[in-house]
C-alpha cells in the first residue's frame, strides 16, 4: 500500500535559518553576547530562493513550508517594508505556479530586536501579541491570493521554554524552577494563544477554504522505569509540552490541522529534587550535555541506547507513527508532518532515516491516522541556532563556494518515494 492520493510531499525551512541578512532580528545581538557562531548570510535564500525552488522541483515535491521573517517585514515598530512583503508574495506566487503549495509559518523563533526594547519581559506582557497580530495581518493580506495554508507558531512550547525558562533564546529568562507558574499564570501561553486565535480569524476572514495550524514539536515519551511514579511524570510532561496548548486551541475551534515536528524519543522520570520543573526529569540530550552522563543518572533520568544523530538525538522511527496516530485520535484533525529529519554530517544516514520514518508513518496511516503530508527538515543545510555544524539538508549548501546547493543521497531516495507515493 502507498500513501493516500493528494499526499503533501516536500520540505520545510525557516527564514532566519536560511535567508541571511536578517540584521534586525534579536538573534543578531544574542549571537554576539552568547558567542554563538553568527548566522550572517545563512544559505542566502533571500537572494537564491529560485534555486531553492529548483531543488524542490528536482525532488518532485508538491509542498514547501517556509516562514516570513518578522524583523525583515517590520524592521522598526513604526515601519513595514513593503518591498520585503512583495518579495514574500512573489515567492508564494512562484511556488504555486510551479505546482508547489506554499505553506507560510508566521513565527519561527526569530523576532525583531525592537520587540524587547519596547517590552523587556517579552511575551510575558501582552504588547508583543498585539504587535505580532499587526505583522501577521500585513503578511496575510500580502500573500492571501496564493497561500491557503498557514502556521501561526512553530514549536511554541520549545520556543517559550528556550526563551523564558532556559535562557537559551532571547530575551533569555531563566525560570526553570517556576516553569508551570511562568507559563500559565505568567500569561505566556495565554498571550501566544490569543495571537494564534487572531491569526485563525484573520486568515479565515480573508481566504476562502483556508487552513490554520500550529506546528508542535512532539517527542515520543517512555517512562524511565516501570511503575506508577514515572508514568505519572510522563503524563505531566506530555500534558505540559504537547497537549496543553493544542487542547486550548482546539477547544476554541481555532485549529484546522496539527503540524507535527517529530525527531526523537526521551525517557521521563519522576524527579526526586523537589524544585525540578514539574517534578519531572525529561532526559533530553541537551539536558544530558548540561548535567553530564553521571549527573543525568544521579537525577534518575535514563537515556536510551539507539544510534544517535549528530544532535545526540536517538533515532526512533516507530515513534513517528506512534505520535501521529495518537494526535490523530485525540484531536480528530488532519496531521501534517511539518518537520522530521536528522543532522548528518557524514551524508550517509538520511536515506535509512527517511525509509524507516516513512514506513512508520505509513503503518500509522494504515492503522487509521489521518496524515495529510510529510515535509522533511530541511530542504537545505542551515543555521541550527548557534552553529552551522549540524547538517539537516536534503541539499548540502557550500557557504564557501557561492552557496552552491548539492543533492545529498537522501535527496535521491526522497525523490523516489515522492514519485512512487510509497516507500521503496
Ligand atoms: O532547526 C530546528 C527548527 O528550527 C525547529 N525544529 C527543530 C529543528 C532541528 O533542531
Amino acid at each position: 500500500m502507498g500513501f493516500p492520493d493528494g499526499f503533501l510531499w516536500g520540505a520545510s525551512t525557516s527564514s532566519y535559518q536560511v535567508e541571511g541578512g536578517n540584521d534586525n532580528s534579536a538573534f543578531v545581538d544574542w549571537e554576539r553576547r552568547r558567542r554563538w557562531q553568527p548566522c550572517g548570510t545563512a544559505a542566502d535564500s533571500w537572494n537564491r530562493w529560485r534555486e531553492d525552488l529548483a531543488c524542490l522541483k528536482e525532488l518532485g515535491a508538491n509542498t514547501y513550508r517556509f516562514s516570513v521573517e518578522w524583523s525583515r517585514v517590520q524592521p522598526t515598530p513604526m515601519e513595514f517594508d513593503e518591498s520585503a512583503l512583495e518579495r514574500y508574495a512573489e515567492m508564494a506566487r512562484a511556488f504555486k505556479e510551479a505546482g508547489i503549495r506554499p505553506i507560510i509559518c508566521l513565527h519561527h523563533f526569530s523576532e525583531p530586536a525592537w520587540l524587547f526594547e519596547r517590552w523587556p519581559r517579552g511575551w510575558m506582557e501582552s504588547g508583543p501579541a498585539d504587535a505580532f497580530i499587526q505583522f501577521a495581518d500585513r503578511v496575510i493580506r500580502a500573500c492571501r491570493n496564493d497561500v491557503s495554508d498557514w502556521i501561526s507558531f512553530n514549536e511554541p512550547m520549545v520556543w517559550l521554554l528556550n526563551a523564558y525558562a532556559l535562557g537559551h533564546f532571547p530575551p533569555g529568562f531563566h525560570k526553570i524552577v517556576t516553569l508551570e507558574r511562568t507559563f500559565v499564570q505568567g500569561g505566556l501561553i495565554e498571550h501566544v494563544l490569543r495571537a494564534h486565535r487572531e491569526v485563525h480569524r484573520m486568515v479565515h476572514a480573508d481566504i476562502k477554504g483556508a487552513r490554520v495550524g500550529i506546528a508542535q514539536n512532539v517527542v515520543d515519551l517512555e517512562p524511565a522505569r516501570q511503575g506508577a511514579a514515572d508514568l505519572e511524570a510522563l503524563g505531566r510532561w506530555d500534558h505540559f509540552m504537547h497537549r496543553h496548548m493544542l487542547d486550548l486551541a482546539n477547544s476554541a475551534q481555532t485549529l484546522d490541522f496539527i503540524g507535527l515536528n517529530y525527531y526523537t524519543r526521551i525517557y521521563v522520570a519522576k524527579a526526586w529534587i523537589p524544585f525540578f520543573p514539574l517534578g519531572v526529569v525529561p532526559a533530553y540530550a541537551e539536558l544530558k550535555q548540561i548535567v553530564g552522563e553521571l549527573g543525568m543518572k544521579l537525577l534518575g533520568g535514563r537515556v536510551g541506547n539507539r544510534v544517535r544523530t549528530d544532535m545526540d538525538w536517538e533515532i526512533v522511527p516507530e515513534g513517528l507513527g506512534r505520535v501521529a496516530l495518537s494526535l490523530s485520535k485525540r484531536y480528530q484533525l488532519p496531521i501534517l508532518v511539518t518537520e522530521n529529519g536528522l543532522a548528518d554530517t557524514s551524508g550517509n544516514g538520511r536515506e535509512a532515516f527517511l525509509k524507516s520514518h516513512l514506513s512508520s508513518l505509513q503503518s500509522a496511516i494504515d492503522d487509521g491516522a489521518h496524515v495529510t503530508g510529510y515535509l522533511h527538515w530541511s530542504l537545505l543545510d542551515n543555521f541550527e541556532w548557534g552553529s552551522y555544524r549540524p547538517r539537516f539538508g536534503l541539499y548540502r549548501v557550500d557557504r564557501t563556494n557561492g552557496f552552491k546547493r548539492t543533492k545529498s543521497s537522501g535527496a535521491d531516495y526522497f525523490k523516489k518515494v515522492i514519485k512512487n507515493g510509497a516507500v521503496p
